[in-house]
């Protein structure tokens, strides 16, 4: 019976650690080295450009000041756009950057923390700020959009709620 218990306290003790040490390894919780605040509203991103280096860790500090729950994607702008909120996600699920990048935080002090490897969306409820660290690898121009339907066929995006995201 003892040896039994003990393996289990252990095998216990081992899924306990496995999360803080995995969100944290890289130390990009504490503070990356790069920091771009950017508002999310109706309907844009403010500033609607960003400009980040590529192998250099950056926060970025999503609040969102409108009224309604806004989302942060970024993708290579595609050749012909998905036609509705559905592709749209099918598109971004498939080809977001935040992929191949290795550790990627989406935080809030004192609430969360999700460590992955790759994201398509970072939701953002209104009058909240949530942080996205990451280290950008592929260097390029990509859109930054929010593809909320609005019913109708429209989107967030539609309705102005795009950017750019350069990677130097
Ligand atoms: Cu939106």
């Amino acid at each position: 019976m003892r040896p039994l218990l003990i393996s289990a306290l252990l095998g216990m003790l081992a899924a306990v650690c496995a999360g803080p040490a995995a969100a944290s390894h890289t130390g990009l919780l504490f503070g990356a080295p790069a920091r771009v605040n950017v508002e999310m509203g109706e309907w844009f991103f403010k500033p609607a450009k960003i400009t980040v280096e590529a192998g250099v860790a950056v926060d970025i500090v999503l609040e969102n000041k409108g009224s309604i729950s806004h989302t942060f994607m970024v993708y290579p702008k595609p050749p012909t756009p998905p036609k509705g909120a559905p592709y749209w996600y099918e598109y971004v699920l498939r080809t977001t950057y935040f992929q191949d990048t290795g550790e990627i935080l989406v935080h809030r002090r004192g609430e969360f923390v999700v460590s992955a490897t790759r994201i398509a969306e970072v939701a953002v409820e209104p009058g909240k700020k949530v942080t996205l660290t990451f280290t950008p690898t592929r260097k390029g121009t990509f859109e930054i959009g929010c593809q909320l339907s609005t019913g109708g066929g429209g989107s967030h995006a539609k309705a102005g709620m795009v950017g750019t995201l350069i990677v130097k």
